[in-house]
């Protein structure tokens, strides 16, 4: 597929950044490691700067497993297991620009259902991602992060269904590919209803 990356774009009011799972078990080393996962930390922490700089908001999903979840292979699902509360491999990368001034979005707590999306998180408060972005007048957010043919995916989905403005950042998710092509499938889906594609190279300082 061919990427249609948009010009030069200086986020403003109204603009927010949703970086979804970058935590340990989604990069190599990790218990669910994507492909290059950690590539996408340099050109994510690019984008963090340049909205905190503009003090527009950042959101950081993480996926946040009980030690027993419907998504591990021994109950069920598809995966190992992986982000188990409290432990390293559910960690934020380290190298990535967390700061105080960041949002935690935590998702997948209970033993079921899984959750992909972004959307069904909350913050530290129990604040739903929609109603942290609408709180804040948000009607655009720029998506990076891990992966994207399954949590990126989610929530680009759901973000277009809730009427926000999206796009993708294809320097700054990875996919796992379970099927070669499984990653650009999905940005496909994604694009097909109503995402953009840019860069965080193309986003203005
Ligand atoms: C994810 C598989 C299982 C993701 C989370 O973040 O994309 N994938 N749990
Ligand atoms: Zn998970």
């Amino acid at each position: 597929m061919k990427h249609t990356i948009d010009s030069a774009y200086v986020p403003g009011d109204g603009d927010a950044l949703v970086i979804v799972d970058v935590q340990n078990d989604f990069v190599p080393g990790g218990a669910l490691a994507v492909p290059e996962g950690d590539q996408v930390v340099a050109p994510l922490n690019k984008a963090i700067k340049i909205f905190q700089t503009r003090n527009l908001p950042v959101f950081l999903t993480r996926d946040w497993h009980p030690d027993k979840h419907c998504s591990f292979k021994e109950f069920g699902g598809l995966w190992p297991p992986h982000c188990v509360q409290n432990t390293r491999g559910a960690e934020f990368v380290s190298d990535l620009q967390v700061n105080d001034r960041s949002t935690t979005i935590t998702k997948g707590v209970a033993f079921e259902p899984d959750e992909y999306s972004g959307f069904q998180g909350v913050d530290e408060k129990g604040t739903s991602l929609d109603m942290c972005l609408k709180n804040l007048g948000v009607v655009r957010i720029f998506v990076g992060g891990l992966a994207t043919d399954y949590c990126v995916l989610s929530t680009v989905l759901d973000g277009l269904s809730l009427k926000y403005d999206v796009f993708i950042f294809t320097d700054g998710v990875r996919a796992v590919n379970v099927k070669p092509d499984d990653g650009e499938m999905s940005l496909k889906e994604m694009t097909q209803n109503g995402a953009r594609l840019t860069t965080t190279e193309s986003l203005g300082a």
